[in-house]
């Protein structure tokens, strides 16, 4: 289908969008759109959303072509959520906890030692609490997909010392994303959260700014952070996910055809990324002990630590009752 200049600028003016379609690549009648994130080349996100670009190039006959811009090339999380407000990038990914910014319920899926296993996580995300929070960010003025990729069940990795005890963390200097959940999280552990972005993480572990990081194994190890840890304990103290969400006015620039495309494509990608992680999760078992020691722990010993400390109780107050009654009719009763 070939659209000209004057019938874009007329079409928009006509619907007082005012040239509303940034994205359009005059005289190649095609969308050039922006997909931006943090994590690394060949982590699934990336490896799966490059196969879904070219899936959508090739099912809109090349109207749609999503460039994949990983390991924050694009700025940090902050940065990238601006710039997808502004429409500076058409596409972001990222945690419902980075998200909370904007939209203070994304971040419920963090709160600690909620889910027990992958088959209460997607119960959840795929049920009545995604819904929920999908709707809030739609409220916020984005457009949710609503399928959640998997970022996965976080550990802590520790620099310096084994932690084996919620007693070891105290003071301990660990690096979290930036989000009020995490940081809440690691002190009512009694440990020294700081806040970095994921980009420069592996120099503050080098450097010692921070003694330690948690994270998933499949983060981890794309990420290298193994190269600067020692000790690998398996907390297990949080499930993270990556919730693909658009700029509004870039997505709904696309024909309504273009726009089921790229939801069905991306969402089916988000079901395979689910089973790379969980399979690496496994795997990476294995590349990973060859650079740190494996540190079992009792997550109840932890869990514990925070119900003391207020954490749930807080936290149900801010989520408020109607958002912490879906996560609980997936997890049980957790405050
Ligand atoms: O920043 C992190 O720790 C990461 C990569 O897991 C997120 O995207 C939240």
């Amino acid at each position: 289908m070939s659209i000209s200049r004057r019938q874009v600028v007329k079409a928009s003016l006509a619907t007082g969008s005012g040239l509303a379609f940034p994205s359009i690549v005059f005289g190649q009648a095609q969308f050039k759109m922006k997909f931006a994130n943090i994590m690394p080349p060949d982590h699934p996100v990336n490896v799966r959303m490059r196969e879904a670009s070219a899936t959508i190039k090739e099912k809109t006959n090349g109207q749609v072509e999503i460039q994949v811009f990983p390991a924050s090339q694009l700025g940090s999380d902050a940065d990238m959520l601006s710039q997808l407000r502004s429409g500076g990038i058409d596409f972001f990914m990222n945690s419902g906890l980075i998200l909370s910014s904007l939209v203070p319920v994304a971040a419920i899926n963090g709160v600690g030692f909620a889910f027990p296993d992958y088959a209460s996580v997607w119960k959840a995300m795929d049920g009545a609490l995604g819904k929920h929070v999908a709707g809030a960010i739609e409220k916020a003025g984005l457009v949710a997909f609503d399928r959640v990729w998997d970022n996965g069940f976080r550990q802590t990795l520790s620099a310096t010392k084994p932690i084996r005890t919620p007693a070891d963390l105290t003071g301990f200097k660990i690096r979290v994303p930036p989000s009020p959940l995490w940081t809440a999280l690691f002190k009512d552990l009694g440990a020294s959260p700081v806040t970095i972005p994921w980009g420069e993480t592996y120099t503050a572990l080098q450097t010692r700014v921070a003694d330690g990081l948690e994270n998933p194994l499949a983060g981890i190890y794309f990420a290298k952070m193994h190269e600067v840890g020692k000790f690998l304990s398996n907390t297990n103290h949080m499930w993270d996910g990556f919730w693909f969400v658009a700029n509004r006015r870039s997505f709904q620039a696309l024909p309504a055809s273009a726009q089921d495309i790229v939801r069905q494509t991306v969402n089916a990608a988000a079901l395979k990324e689910r089973e790379d992680v969980e399979r690496l999760n496994q795997e990476l078992r294995t590349n990973i002990g060859r650079s740190v020691e494996f540190v079992n722990v009792d997550p109840a010993a932890f869990r514990k630590r925070l119900q003391e400390a207020g954490f749930y109780t807080e936290w149900k107050k801010r989520f408020g009752d109607e958002a912490w009654g879906l996560l609980e009719s997936t997890t049980g009763k957790l405050a």
